[in-house]
C-alpha cells in the first residue's frame, strides 16, 4: 500500500467524510452575510475554529479542507490550525486552486486557474502541515454545455494539478462539479456528469496519476434544481452509482461527494442509499461544505457566543452523515 494511498483510506474509512471548509473569502462573505454576521478575518476564525474542536472531529471527520487564510491561522491557545486538526486525528488538507475563471471563447462556461507556481505553494503548504489538497472544476449543464473546449481544459488542468500534488506527497482531491442550476433531467445529468468524469480520468491517467492515491469529489446525479422532475432518493442512488461504475477506475480507493446546495436531510438521505446499494470497490462518503455547516451558521447568528450550541448542532449533523456513510442512517435516528 502506498503512502498517499494510506492517507486517503484514513481520511474515508469507517464512516469518516471531509468538511469541506474551504470558502474563499468571497463565498464566505456570502455565507456570513446571509445570516447577518459580519465577515471578519476574526470571525471566520471562530466559527472555523469552534467546528473544529468539536467532539465529533473525532469519530467522524477524517479530513478538512481548509482555505490559504485559515491554514496560517491560531486557535485562542495559540496551537495552529493545521495542528488542531491532527489533534482529533484528522488529516489538515488545503484547496490550491485559485478560482474558477471565465474561459475564453466559451464565455460562459469556467477555467479554473492556479497552476502557474503551484510546486512551490505545494511545498509551503505541506510545511504548514497539509497532506491533502482540492482543486474544483466547475461546469453548467444545459444543451450545449458543459462544450467539449470546458470539458477538455479542466480536465487537463485537474491533471496536471493531482500530477504536481502526488509529487509533493500530498493525495490529491479531484473535483469536477457539474452545478445544479438549469432545468435539465436526471437523464442529462446523469450522460454529461459520466463524460465530464471519464474525460477526466483520461487525462489522470496520461499524466501519470497513481490512482490509488486520490480522492474524486463528484456531484451526485440529479435533475436541474429549476427541473419539474422529481425523483426519488432510491433513483438517485442507483443514477449515481451507475454513473460512477460506468466512469471510474476501479484503482481509485473512494468517492467523497460534494452537497452542491442540497439541504443538508437530502444530501444525507442520498448518501445513505447510495451506500446501502452500493455494489462498487468504492467507498462513499461525504464531503460536504453547507450540508455540513448550514445549520451550526444558523445557530451561531442565533446566539452569538454560545459555543457550545454551534458544536451540539454541527456534531449532529457530522454524525449523521457519517451514518450514512455506512448505510445506517434514518429519519427515525435524524429526528430522535
Ligand atoms: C466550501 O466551498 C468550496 C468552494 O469554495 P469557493 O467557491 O469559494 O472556491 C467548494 O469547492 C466545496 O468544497 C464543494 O463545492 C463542496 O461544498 P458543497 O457546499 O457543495 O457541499
Amino acid at each position: 500500500m502506498s503512502e498517499l494511498n494510506k492517507i486517503a483510506l484514513k481520511m474515508i474509512s469507517n464512516g469518516k467524510g471531509i468538511l469541506a471548509a474551504d470558502e474563499s473569502n468571497a463565498t464566505m462573505t456570502k455565507r456570513l452575510e446571509a445570516v447577518n454576521i459580519n465577515s471578519t478575518t476574526e470571525n471566520r476564525l471562530f466559527f472555523r475554529e469552534t467546528l473544529f474542536s468539536s467532539e465529533s472531529m473525532k469519530e467522524y471527520i477524517g479530513g478538512v479542507i481548509l482555505y490559504d487564510e485559515t491554514i496560517r491561522q491560531k486557535t485562542n491557545s495559540g496551537k495552529s490550525i493545521p495542528d488542531l486538526i491532527s489533534s482529533s486525528g484528522a488529516v489538515p488538507g488545503i484547496k490550491v486552486d485559485t478560482g474558477a475563471k471565465v474561459l475564453a471563447n466559451s464565455n460562459e462556461e469556467k477555467i479554473t486557474e492556479g497552476l502557474d507556481g503551484l510546486r512551490e505553494r505545494l511545498k509551503e503548504y505541506y510545511n504548514l502541515g497539509a497532506r491533502f489538497t482540492k482543486w474544483r472544476g466547475v461546469y453548467i449543464i444545459s444543451e450545449k454545455y458543459p462544450s467539449i473546449l470546458a470539458i477538455r481544459s479542466n480536465a487537463q488542468a485537474l491533471a496536471r494539478y493531482a500530477a504536481l500534488v502526488q509529487e509533493n506527497n500530498m493525495v490529491p482531491i479531484v473535483e469536477p462539479e457539474l452545478l445544479m442550476d438549469g432545468d435539465h433531467s436526471v437523464k442529462v445529468c446523469l450522460s454529461k456528469t459520466s463524460e465530464v468524469i471519464k474525460k477526466c480520468f483520461e487525462e489522470l491517467v496520461l499524466h501519470k496519476v497513481d490512482l490509488s492515491g486520490i480522492i474524486l469529489k463528484p456531484n451526485m446525479i440529479l435533475p436541474g434544481k429549476q427541473s419539474k422532475e422529481k425523483i426519488s432518493s432510491e433513483e438517485v442512488s442507483q443514477k449515481t452509482i451507475e454513473c460512477l461504475k460506468n466512469s471510474v477506475p476501479t484503482e481509485v480507493p473512494g468517492i467523497a461527494f460534494l452537497s452542491g446546495g442540497q439541504t443538508e436531510i437530502e444530501a444525507t438521505e442520498n448518501l445513505n442509499l447510495i451506500n446501502q446499494n452500493n455494489n462498487t470497490s468504492f467507498l462513499m462518503t461525504f464531503s460536504f461544505g453547507r450540508a455540513l455547516q448550514q445549520n451550526a451558521l444558523k445557530v451561531w447568528s442565533k446566539n452569538s457566543n454560545d459555543i457550545k450550541a454551534i458544536q451540539n448542532t454541527f456534531n449532529h449533523r457530522a454524525k449523521m452523515c457519517s451514518l450514512a456513510a455506512l448505510g445506517k442512517w434514518s429519519k427515525e435516528i435524524e429526528n430522535k
